[in-house]
């Protein structure tokens, strides 16, 4: 028998993850020759997710999907620090240093509104009910920066068949926790934050709900333990830490269109060609780099997702 199975696989023999993920980065390093020699081990290395340190936990190891990018990713620690979730600081760095707050066990889901089956998930069933995919998507700030992130996650249409959206439901509504405890009493958005898409935005293969990142559980700052991810519109539409997720008959009041309405419209697609009332949304920046890079249609996923704007006027449906 050439194949082990694990049963026969002495416990000597199975390498710890920071044993690996040093090999790898050795690995990595020697293949860079000159350019690994001049940068040094630190610089190539920060492109791969460090072995789960305290509070950190890996998950099984999603299958990959034909929808994810093969751009190269944005380095664990920029996702991971440089955030927005201004429940907890307007700061990039805040979310990481006062998210740790939030306590993520139990935690439940509200599915409701115009469905057959309106249901309350507690996550870790909802887990068990999904499978769980890797999705390399760009994520595109309206800030116009730019980042790609090693989501895992699984489809909303797959949460949201689940439950039997009724004929009249148009439109999904997310909200996320809000608890004054422990985040601002500062009412720099309405709180609890909401957003909201329309159904076949929704039901879009493209979209989903991620629990982790880089092969791990989602960090708190990120939107644990759930979070909506829609890669062809601005990041402040992946509502993140949803608590409810409502099927409704009317476009919902999305948080950032009601503290701004000029300024973030409901669709919030990535369009290079409607520019913020304070600035262009022609470039952005990738974080890590320092050129400007053209901002593309759809955030560059205008092949899987134009048809749905068809015949829309997206000068006045921003
Ligand atoms: N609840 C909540 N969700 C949120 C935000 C927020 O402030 N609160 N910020 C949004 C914005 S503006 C962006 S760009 C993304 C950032 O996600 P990231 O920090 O995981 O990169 O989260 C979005 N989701
Ligand atoms: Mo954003």
């Amino acid at each position: 028998m050439l194949i082990k199975r694990p049963a026969d696989i002495p416990p000597s023999e199975i390498t710890p993850r920071a044993l690996f993920e040093d090999r790898r980065r050795f690995i990595a390093t020697a293949g860079a020759g000159l350019a690994g020699a001049l940068l040094g081990p630190g610089l190539l290395s920060a492109h791969a997710a460090p072995a789960p340190g305290p509070g950190r936990t890996a998950l099984s190891p999603p299958a990959p999907s034909p929808l994810s990018t093969t751009e190269e990713k944005t380095s664990y620690k920029s996702v991971t620090t440089y955030n927005n979730f201004y429940e907890f600081g307007t700061d990039k760095a805040d979310p990481a240093e006062n998210a740790g707050k939030m306590a993520l066990r139990p935690w439940t889901l509200r599915v409701e509104g115009l469905a057959n089956k309106p249901r309350t998930f507690d996550i870790d069933e909802l887990l068990r009910l999904v499978p769980l995919e890797e999705r390399i998507y760009r994520l595109r700030c309206v800030e116009a920066w730019s980042m790609v992130i090693p989501w895992v996650g699984f489809p909303l249409a797959a949460l949201l068949k689940q439950v039997e959206p009724q004929g009249s439901a148009k439109y999904v509504e997310f909200v996320s926790h809000y608890d004054p405890k422990i985040m601002t009493r500062r009412p720099v958005l309405e709180w609890p934050y909401a957003e909201g898409l329309r159904m076949d935005e929704a039901l879009h293969p493209l979209t989903i709900l991620a629990v982790g990142l880089y092969g791990e559980v989602l960090p708190n700052q990120n939107g644990a333990p759930l979070r909506l991810v829609v890669p062809w519109k601005y990041g402040f539409k992946s509502a993140k830490s949803i608590v409810a997720i409502r099927l409704v008959d009317k476009q919902p009041a999305t948080a950032w269109n009601r503290a701004a309405p000029d300024e973030y419209g409901f669709y919030s697609n990535v369009n290079p060609e409607v520019s913020h009332p304070r600035w262009s949304q022609a470039t952005e920046r990738r974080i890590g780099e320092f050129r400007k890079r053209p901002t593309l249609m759809f955030n560059g996923y205008a092949d899987q997702v134009a048809r749905l704007y068809q015949g829309m006027d997206l000068q006045r449906n921003f």
